[in-house]
């Protein structure tokens, strides 16, 4: 088994609301990355990360999956979470382990509650990444008027 160095290794944990596309970008990473060789459906119960019949019956994640993969010659830690509410511990648990957060924003549904909403959003991944202290990095596609919107 290959051995990295710690400087080597990302941890990176998935949140947003369920429904945003987490599993699908986990599918898509793992796909870049050279560690399956077809894109799976969370429609037809085919992705790496939810690979419970529950999940596939669902077509919603349930649990936090680990999945992993190598880019650039650094190891990839993934923490897929559930975006449903019910399923929160599973998330809070996550973000013990990991180093950054990727928050997953659906391009037709936009922010929606569940992301970063009003509020004290204490149950929402932008403001979980704040308690936990991770750092922050947003990158939005240019808007309708061609602007860039990056920070
Ligand atoms: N058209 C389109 N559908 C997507 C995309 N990403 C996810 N979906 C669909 O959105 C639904 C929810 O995706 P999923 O990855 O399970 O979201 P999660 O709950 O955040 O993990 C599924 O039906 C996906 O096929 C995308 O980039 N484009
Ligand atoms: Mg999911």
């Amino acid at each position: 088994m290959k051995v990295y160095k710690s400087d080597q290794i990302r941890n990176i944990a998935t949140g947003a609301h369920g429904g945003a596309g987490k599993t699908s970008l986990v599918e898509a990473m793992l796909f870049n990355m050279n560690e399956i060789n077809r894109i799976g459906s969370v429609e037809l119960g085919t992705t790496i990360s939810d690979y419970n019949e529950e999940e596939m019956e669902r077509q919603i994640s349930l649990g936090t999956s680990l999945l992993h993969g190598e880019w650039n010659n650094h190891k990839v830690n993934m923490v897929d979470t559930p975006g449903y509410t019910d399923f929160f511990g599973e998330v809070v648990g996550a973000l013990r382990a990991v180093d950054s957060v990727l928050v997953v924003i659906s391009a037709t549904g936009g922010v929606e509650r569940g992301v970063a909403a009003g509020g004290s959003g204490s149950g929402e991944p932008w403001h979980w990444r704040a308690g936990a202290a991770l750092p922050q990095t947003r990158r939005c596609p240019p808007d309708a008027a061609g602007h860039a919107a990056n920070q």
